[in-house]
């Protein structure tokens, strides 16, 4: 009996055995283990998974074109100087638009949308509108009249702030004013629509050999930083890079540049202290031609735009340059503070009136919590930013792209908003 029970037993054991190691591994998994055939079908056919991923994948793509440019490798830079011995002159326009300054254009909305932190916090230009709509059932007089001043507080302008608030009115019905993510989809829209209209041609095209750029504003807008960042931007793309101290006037505007020159390791032209700051441009182009340099970045005084003997001297810099290269300069940047507000506006028209501005630099935006002066200048002077200033380190210069600033300044709507 004891004999027919541990047989039993064995033939038991060895039958269990085999039946199991016909199984595959994932059929030995306990129920418990394995996911349900449900909840496989749900993760992968509805569409909140969709909408997780894709910002992920976006902030990730994003996040890699964030890098700074590194300056090339020895083998890298004779690339680049093969590959530009090997151009052919630009003829035509693809062939100019061949020479944009592309390496620099970049999608960088994370990193832009850092710079503008301070208009995106709860007191900022970005938090503050999204406080007047989220969680509104009806976006009634009142609350559209607060938008318009969060809008004017910010420096949007008088004339921009009635254009954006009425094209609102206009465009949207009853039912959809009173949804907060329409009206800021709208407003959205509205300030896309303004930047884009202006945003032609706001690449700097270096296809003049060398390109000659000449940086104007008021005094401590940025003008010779933006020029240090510049000159590491294009140097890090295997570009040969000459600065010229054209200003003259303030004692240690020189040394600051040199300062730049010395880090970047490109050379700076300069004169005398209170050389005329004319010749000193003129003999750095003339420079570079020599070199058969690539770019030359010229710095110039700051000066109150209602001092017309000031302005007068600057308008000779522009033709004196001219003297010295035929369609030079080939830019003129205007560099304008935004933390300075509607009184940059007023000072910026002053220098498209006397000077032939080809386009702005916005500095120090990241010390700002109104994003918005950003549409409203550009609005008023119909003018292209072409480059916008988020710090004071070298990497800190962004090309300005109306969709990727827009993004980053009022991107994700009210509802979901996060300052
Ligand atoms: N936060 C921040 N600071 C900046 C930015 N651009 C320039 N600055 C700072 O602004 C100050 C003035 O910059 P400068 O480049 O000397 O200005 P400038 O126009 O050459 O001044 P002047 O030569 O005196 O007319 C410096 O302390 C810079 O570091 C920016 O985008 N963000
Ligand atoms: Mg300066």
């Amino acid at each position: 009996m004891v004999v027919l029970l541990v047989l039993l037993t064995i033939a038991v054991a060895v039958g269990a055995y085999l039946f199991l190691r016909g199984k595959s591994p994932e059929q030995r998994q306990l129920p418990s283990e394995r996911p349900s055939a449900d909840r496989q079908q749900s993760t992968r056919s509805t569409k909140p998974r969709a909408a997780s991923t894709a910002p992920k994948e976006k902030a990730e793509s994003r996040l890699a074109s964030e890098r700074p440019a590194q300056p090339p490798t020895e083998s890298e830079g004779a690339r680049l100087e093969s590959v530009k011995a090997e151009e052919p002159p630009a003829t035509s326009a693809s062939a100019e638009a061949a020479l944009e300054d592309r390496p620099s254009q970049v999608h960088d909305v994370v990193g832009l949308r850092r710079g503008l932190d301070r208009s995106r916090r709860p007191d900022g230009f970005f938090g503050r509108i999204a406080a007047l709509l989220r969680g509104k059932k009806e976006i009634d007089a009142d609350i559209a009249a607060q938008v318009e001043e969060v809008l004017l507080t910010s420096d949007v302008g008088v004339q921009t702030t009635q254009i954006i608030t009425d094209r609102i009115r206009d465009t949207l019905t009853r039912q959809q004013l009173s949804d907060p993510n329409i009206v800021w989809d709208a407003l959205r829209a509205e300030a896309r629509s303004i930047l884009g209209a202006t945003a032609q041609a706001t690449s700097i095209s270096l296809r003049h050999k060398p390109t000659v750029i000449l940086l104007v504003g008021v005094n401590g807008a940025g003008k010779t930083t933006t020029i240090g960042k510049l000159a590491t931007r294009y140097k890090a793309q295997g570009r040969s890079v000459l600065l010229a101290a054209g200003d003259t006037f303030r004692a240690a505007a020189v040394q600051q540049l040199r300062v730049w020159g010395n880090r970047i390791g490109v050379e700076v032209v300069h004169g005398k202290d209170g050389a005329d700051p004319g010749s000193v441009i003129f003999d750095a182009v003339r420079k570079a031609q020599e070199l058969g340099a690539d770019v030359v970045l010229a710095d110039t005084a700051g000066r109150l735009h209602t001092k017309t003997n000031l302005m007068a001297e600057l308008k000779k810099v522009v033709k004196t340059t001219a003297k010295a290269m035929d369609g030079a300069p080939h830019e003129v940047l205007l560099v304008v503070d935004a933390t300075n507000g509607q009184n940059a506006v007023a000072q910026a028209k002053e220098f498209c009136q006397e000077l032939p501005v080809s386009g702005m630099v916005l500095t120090k935006l990241d010390g700002t919590a109104k994003g918005g002066f950003v549409v409203g200048i550009a609005a008023a002077l119909q003018l292209p930013v072409k480059l916008i200033g988020l710090g004071e380190k070298a990497t800190d210069l962004h090309d300005f792209n109306a969709e990727d600033f827009v993004e980053a300044l009022l991107g994700i709507g009210p509802e979901g908003t996060s300052v």
